[in-house]
């Protein structure tokens, strides 16, 4: 502690992105004789999930308190207004709509990051007082095909695997799963483990070689949709190898039979399997041996799996290849289904699916009524509600007439977006709480709430290995926004109804874990009403805990599962999905995360730092594709899917296979304005689990029709209309990215100006000028406009805003031409080109000598896989045997091919 500086002792919380859950410290710093406080937010070295660690998200969670717009005051068609007068008004329009139409015609739509007691209140209030279970969850988008494959097969949704199983396992096996970005601190626990010892082996199934397969021993670049196939074969394999456990499968299974005879089919075969995935068949080979020699095998899986149009059956082909080996319940070894967002889990424990009643129950007679009874409920819910994409669809049916949208973005994130934004200008009253008025669905609000965010509220969530930790207030909630729980009760106890009127959140989580003790003498594992009698001290000082409470073996360390019978399920795939068909005229859209964005960027978008690592709406292609079709890259491209189209830059990935796309799924609001990637996405879902088959969408692609490619600095947007727009936070000024297809003529910039100076035919080409705008010495908007997609480096033209102006500076950085670097270390803002030159110019060609140069990669870490990748690809260009072994991997592009 440095002098004249107080420090108080950390407040414990937990982080708000991914499901790793880690947590935090964090600390408030007073400057003496000053009230002035900074804040600081560490990883907590005392949080079992992440013993200290953070990831580039984690590590920005100071710079996201800050979000530019908040929403203060609640807002009745746009009008400001008090509590109690937004409160009335949705009382009234829900029991208004209910007497009218009756309880399904209304419903709630909520989401994995509100916290365990929000989402209980959402819960009881849907399905034990209004009498409607159309109360669904944005994990419907993200885990339900996981839940419906742990029910399938366990007869509960039980996540049977430990963190600490990483430092434990053979075999670590990623599916489906970027997780070196997506869930960065897990990955590079991994990535400790193996360094600690060289035994351990990774294998990723991706159909993308993506950061995470790039470190891994063993990338395997599936077909898509091609994992049920890749794990009945596994299956078989290992069934003709005397691999499997029939001690566990006699003693713990049952359906087995039916199973062992589909997988006998030919097309099980090793050979068959690997031809039609596109797979090597020496790689497919290795991955069978590896896994058939090593009983401490943790398979990893996530979105890759899970949103698909067969998606519970991929989670069931990998859980059947545990059970069948028998490796689960134990150290080292088992299926894992990473969660995705911060309280995914929390919110399947306590019921927030439509299909779920509560607390891992559902609609069966017997727990209606015990539910009911426990509640007191006036109008039990008695049978499942709409899936999110079926939710929707009625209200674009005029069915739903009442929505409460609480913490998420579904006219971002839901697919086939332009229906949904027309369901919801549809539906009769639409409320939606948030914290940002910039949510693209806020813009639907009948009734918009101030929500109170990450550092203003409290309650539990749980993580993807069921520990469930604290989120704890730390600042006081700006204007009059409110904690979700309380805006749900509030409104509940105005429409007249008994058990909302909670003193405080703890009690809130003692009613709740009370509820949980129904499952006491049921088969249920999850039973946590022992803290039902928690003080509101115990509550405060919560340490991490994993449910069932107490025990520190592993779910099913017995060989007992919540069935029936007892016995785990063996499930055989619904209908025998076949892998992908690239050579259909359509390309594959395949979409996902980035490093360094949170969802639809209401939280991360604002930071400088985390903007620079994509910097604009971006589709991915493979370089040979891209010339085979004459795109280039930088230029602007059109996707089509039906009577839509999305424009975005094209970007090239050697990682990709030749008809494969990749867009991010971030783009969306004040950042990425049309470019959102859901247009592009059909609302096809699983048949058991309702999830989104997000990652096979199908487009047509070409080179978009531009006339005029653009990029304004300023502090405002440019002045004119333009027909592609795209926005990056940057510091001291801002940058807007657009394109038009009609030229934009000088007149353009010259009407809005006061003093706006136009210099003619500057940089590379003669077809580029520059429109300035200055006050005073000092420039206050750059406006570069070009025919053909502007090339340039934003830093030093931003730095021109810095101080007075000089032409002579700006001419010859236009005219000296640049290549745009990219951003790999956020934390310390470190360049693709400085690692390049750095490894080039100055010889150093290991990690450690980069990161004592440069210092990539010594806070967060998110980034070491790619500066690893960058010494890889410089240690290729040279001469001579390279020393460190490319991933294995099947070529999924040649020179020539036909694409
Ligand atoms: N940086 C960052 N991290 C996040 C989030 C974020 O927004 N940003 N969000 C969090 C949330 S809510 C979630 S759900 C997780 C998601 O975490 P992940 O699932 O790891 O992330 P995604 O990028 O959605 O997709 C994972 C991978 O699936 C692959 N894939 C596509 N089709 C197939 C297929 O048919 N088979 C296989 N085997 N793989 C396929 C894709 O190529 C992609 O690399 O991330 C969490 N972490
Ligand atoms: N194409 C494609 N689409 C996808 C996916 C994909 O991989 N590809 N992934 C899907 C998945 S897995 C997910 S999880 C979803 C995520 O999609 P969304 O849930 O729609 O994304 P977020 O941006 O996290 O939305 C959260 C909203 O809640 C607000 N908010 C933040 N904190 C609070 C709070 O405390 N209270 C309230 N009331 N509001 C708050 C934020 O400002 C934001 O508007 O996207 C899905 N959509
Ligand atoms: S891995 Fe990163 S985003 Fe996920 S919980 Fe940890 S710090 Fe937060
Ligand atoms: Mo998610």
């Amino acid at each position: 502690m440095s002098s004249g500086c107080r420090q108080q002792a950390g407040i414990q919380s937990a982080c708000p992105y991914c499901g790793v859950g880690c947590g935090v410290r964090v600390q408030h710093r007073y400057q003496s004789g000053n009230l002035k406080t900074t804040t600081d937010v560490v990883g907590d070295p005392s949080h079992p999930a992440n013993l200290g660690d953070l990831c580039v998200k984690g590590a920005a969670l100071k710079e996201s308190l800050s979000i530019p717009k908040r929403l203060l005051y609640p807002r009745v068609h746009g009008q400001e207004v008090s509590w109690a007068q937004a409160t009335g008004v949705i009382a009234e329009k829900l029991k208004q709509t209910v007497a009218e139409h009756g309880p399904d015609s209304v419903a709630m739509y909520v989401s994995g990051q509100l916290l365990t007691e929000d989402y209980y209140v959402a819960n009881k209030l849907m399905k034990g007082f209004i009498g409607t279970a159309n109360l669904d969850t944005n994990s419907r988008l993200c885990m339900s095909s996981a839940v419906a494959a742990h029910n399938r097969a366990f007869g509960e949704d039980l996540v049977p695997v430990h963190y600490e199983d990483i430092g434990k396992a053979g075999l670590i096996v990623i599916v489906g799963a970027n997780t070196a970005w997506t869930h960065p601190v897990l990955f590079r626990r991994i990535q400790q483990a193996r360094a600690a010892n060289p035994d351990v082996r990774l294998v990723v199934i991706d159909p993308r070689r993506t950061t995470t397969a790039e470190q891994a021993d063993l990338h395997l670049p599936v077909a898509n949709d091609g994992d049920v196939l890749l794990f009945h074969s596994l299956l078989r394999h290992l069934m003709d190898h005397q691999a499997l456990d029939q001690t566990f499968i006699n003693a713990y299974c049952q359906g087995f039979e039916a199973l062992a005879q589909e997988v006998r089919h030919e097309k099980y075969r090793l050979m068959a399997c690997a031809d039609a995935l596109d797979l090597n068949r020496e790689s497919l080979h290795t991955f069978f041996t590896w896994f058939q020699e090593t009983p401490e095998t943790l398979t990893l899986f996530c979105q890759g799996i899970n949103q698909s149009a067969n998606g519970t059956d991929k989670a069931n082909a990998i859980i059947n290849c545990h059970l069948a080996t028998g490796r689960i319940g134990k150290p080292g070894a088992g299926p894992f289904s990473l969660t995705g967002q911060p309280n995914a889990m929390g919110g399947r424990e306590v019921g927030g699916l439509a299909n779920q009643l509560a607390v891992h129950r559902g609609f069966d007679a017997d727990s209606v009524r015990e539910v009911g009874e426990f509640w007191q409920a006036p109008k039990m819910a008695t049978q499942p509600g709409l899936k999110a994409v079926d939710l929707f669809d009625a209200m674009y049916d005029g069915k739903i007439k009442f929505v409460w949208v609480i913490a998420t973005n579904p006219v971002v994130s839901l697919p086939d977006s332009c229906k949904v934004a027309e369901a919801l200008s549809r539906c009769g009253c639409v409320v939606v709480s948030d914290i940002s008025p910039d949510a693209d669905t806020a813009a639907f609000a009948d009734v918009l709430l101030p929500a109170a965010g990450w550092g203003e509220k409290d309650g539990m969530v749980t993580n993807s290995e069921r520990m469930m930790s604290r989120q704890r207030a730390f600042l006081p909630p700006p204007g009059e926004a409110k904690a979700d729980w309380r805006a749900i009760c509030e409104v509940a106890q105005v429409m007249g109804f008994h058990g909302f009127d909670f003193a405080s959140v703890a009690d809130v989580y003692r009613e709740y874990a009370a509820l949980s003790g129904i499952n006491r003498d049921a088969p249920y594992l999850f039973d946590i009403s022992e803290l039902a009698s928690m003080s509101d001290e115990d509550y405060a000082n919560w340490q991490p805990q994993r449910w069932p409470l107490g025990r520190s073996s592993h779910l099913f360390s017995d060989g007992r599962f919540p069935t029936a019978r007892g016995r785990a399920n063996f499930v055989l795939p619904a209908s025998a999905e076949e892998a992908g068909d690239e050579s259909s005229e359509h390309w594959w859209l395949n979409t996902g995360r980035q490093r360094d964005q949170w969802h639809t960027m209401t939280r991360t978008g604002h930071i400088a730092r985390l903007a620079e690592s994509e910097t604009e709406p971006t589709v991915y292609m493979h370089p040979l594709s891209a010339r085979k079709h004459q795109l280039e890259a930088g230029q602007l491209v059109c996707l089509k899917h039906a009577e839509q189209t999305l424009l975005a830059k094209l970007a090239l990935d050697e990682g990709l296979s030749a008809k494969q796309l990749f867009m991010s799924m971030h783009w969306a609001g004040p950042f990425g304005f049309a470019s959102r990637v859901n247009q592009m996405v059909a609302a096809v879902v699983d048949p058991v689990s309702g999830q989104p088959a997000f990652k096979s969408a199908a487009v047509s692609v070409s080179a978009a029709d531009v006339a005029s490619y653009g990029v304004w600095f300023g502090d405002q947007p440019p002045p004119f209309d333009t027909d592609f727009l795209s926005f990056q936070t940057g510091a001291p000024v801002h940058l807007w990215r657009f394109a038009c297809k009609a030229p934009l003529s000088k007149a353009h910039l010259g009407d809005h100006s006061e003093t706006m100076l136009i210099l003619d035919d500057i940089g590379t080409g003669a077809s580029r000028w520059a429109g300035l705008r200055m006050q005073g010495d000092k420039l206050k908007a750059l406006c570069l406009v070009g025919e053909q997609p502007l090339s340039f480096d934003p830093q030093p033209y931003a730095a021109l805003f810095d101080e007075a102006f000089s032409i002579q500076a700006f001419l010859t950085l236009t005219l000296q031409g640049q290549t745009p670097s990219k951003l790999v270390c956020s934390c310390f803002r470190v360049s693709d080109r400085q690692i390049l030159k750095t490894i080039e110019q100055d010889g150093i060609t290991s990690l450690s000598g980069l990161q004592a140069q440069l210092k990539c990669g010594t806070n967060c870490g998110s980034c070491l896989g790619e500066v690893q990748s960058l010494l890889k690809q410089q240690e290729a260009d040279l001469p001579g045997p390279t020393a460190g072994a490319l991933p294995v991997r099947a070529s999924s592009v040649t020179e020539g091919e036909q694409v």
